[in-house]
């Protein structure tokens, strides 16, 4: 197949670029590498190194002998997303390509417009570059699990039966997101349902949980090839936050209470879903929701899982609960379906000691590069003055 990976620099799409190849399908890339500039610009930095995205795929050709082939450019820019499609003729676009963390997105004003407008209305461009250039090819967009909250009831996958006054509708599920950038995917699945019904388009919505790891079949190949591991406040998600400040011996930033409970996802899995949603594409006209997790756990367990792992590599961990910077519940209920992606196939690679520990001996292998200050958390999501430095 010919698959456009808008993102394919990132976390994600930079191992799911080479997935595909593998598999020999034609891929291509488009990055705006604003995540890169961000990291230039604030002085942070992945604690694996990263090659430059034209080396990646150089030594990707070197290793494989396969070409991926890429452009620098931004969603929102109209004119070159429109070119890369008319020229390419995709049959499926992944759509990683957003600002992707809900502190960068409360910092303050400016980051919540930057947030909205790169993820809204790169989003939007995209919907009209495939409805004008390829209204045939399926977009397979990252969501987040993020964009439900944590309600008193099951979470279902996009839809729930409603039963009102003694009518009956099947309707999108109620949102209730705790952050801009998690609002900004929401407003995203209004707008890819929408194009899906008046233009007869095709989309999976994958509302993806906290993904883990740093590792794939692929990225494991060369230290060339390697995908980020992010452990600072604004960019690090939470166990690869654990292991990063285990092995340096900091307290685990445990936020609050720590019954915050959410839906996680091993990254060698977020492959594996992407594939599945590409390979079983939807039918044309219809929008539909796969909830892309395997596992849930509080932030308190986690850190508690993370804290035997390490005392079993001989480190000395401790665990610190501190204020919640941020606005959500610290113990609620929390159930979520995630059967589509099991019945196409999907087989969970669990959150064992095994992960755990191969995560914690990279952060080792590198722990001379982690920056701790940047680690506690500076961004408070109420009215407060923020700035990137704790
Ligand atoms: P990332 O920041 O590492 O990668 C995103 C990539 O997209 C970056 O290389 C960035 O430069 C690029 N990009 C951003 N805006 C762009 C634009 N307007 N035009 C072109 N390129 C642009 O993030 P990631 O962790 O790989 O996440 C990828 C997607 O998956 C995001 O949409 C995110 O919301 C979603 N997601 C991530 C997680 C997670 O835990 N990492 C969980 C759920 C959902
Ligand atoms: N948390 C801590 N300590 C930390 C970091 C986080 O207790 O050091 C807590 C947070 O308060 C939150 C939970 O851990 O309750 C998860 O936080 P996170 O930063 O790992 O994840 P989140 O902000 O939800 O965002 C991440 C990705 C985002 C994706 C989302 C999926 O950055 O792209 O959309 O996970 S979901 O959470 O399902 O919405």
């Amino acid at each position: 197949m010919k698959i456009l990976i808008l993102g394919g620099d990132g976390y994600l799409g930079w191992p799911q670029a080479l997935h595909f190849s593998t598999q020999g399908h034609d891929v291509f890339i488009v990055d705006s590498l604003m995540r890169r500039d961000f990291d230039a610009q604030n002085n942070f930095d992945s604690l694996i190194p990263l090659q430059p995205l034209e080396q990646r795929v150089g030594a990707w050709k070197e290793k494989t002998g396969r070409k991926i082939n890429f452009a620098i450019g931004d969603t929102r820019d109209y004119p070159l997303l429109s070119k890369v499609m008319w020229d390419f003729q995709p049959e499926a676009i992944v759509h990683f390509a957003e600002q992707r963390t809900a502190p960068y997105s409360m910092i303050d004003r400016e980051h919540a417009v930057f947030t909205m407008d790169n993820n809204v209305i790169g989003t939007l461009n995209v919907l009209y570059a495939i409805k004008d250039s390829c209204p045939e090819s399926h977009l397979v967009k990252l969501g987040t699990m993020g964009e439900y909250g944590t309600p008193n009831i099951d979470i279902e996958e996009g839809f729930i039966e409603v039963t009102h006054k003694g009518r009956k509708d099947r309707l999108p599920y109620p949102k209730a997101p705790s952050s801009f950038y998690h609002l900004s995917k929401v407003h995203d699945s209004h707008n890819i349902m929408f194009a899906c019904k008046v233009w007869g388009l095709r989309a999976t919505d994958l509302n993806q949980g906290v993904v883990y790891g740093i590792e794939t079949r692929q990225t494991s190949m060369d230290p060339r090839l390697a995908t980020r591991f992010d452990y600072d406040q604004i960019y690090g998600t939470v166990l690869n936050r654990f292991c990063a400040e285990a092995v340096i011996g900091y307290p685990l930033t445990v936020y609050g209470r720590g019954g915050q409970t959410r839906g996680y996802i091993n990254i060698q899995d977020t492959m594996s879903c992407v594939d599945l949603a590409v390979t079983h594409p939807a039918p044309c006209g219809e929008y539909r929701v796969f909830n892309q997790f395997t596992e849930t756990f509080s932030v308190g367990q986690l850190a508690l899982i993370a804290k035997a792992c390490g005392e079993k590599l001989g480190l000395n961990v401790r665990i610190e609960h501190l204020d919640n910077p941020r606005v959500e519940s610290e113990g609620h209920y929390y159930r979520a379906a995630n059967t589509s992606l099991l019945k196409l196939g999907l087989q969970p690679h669990l959150l064992e000691d095994t992960v755990l520990v191969s995560i914690m001996k990279k952060a080792m292998e590198f722990s001379g590069r982690i920056d701790k200050n940047l680690l506690a958390p500076s961004v408070n999501w109420r009215r407060t003055k923020n700035s990137l430095s704790a």
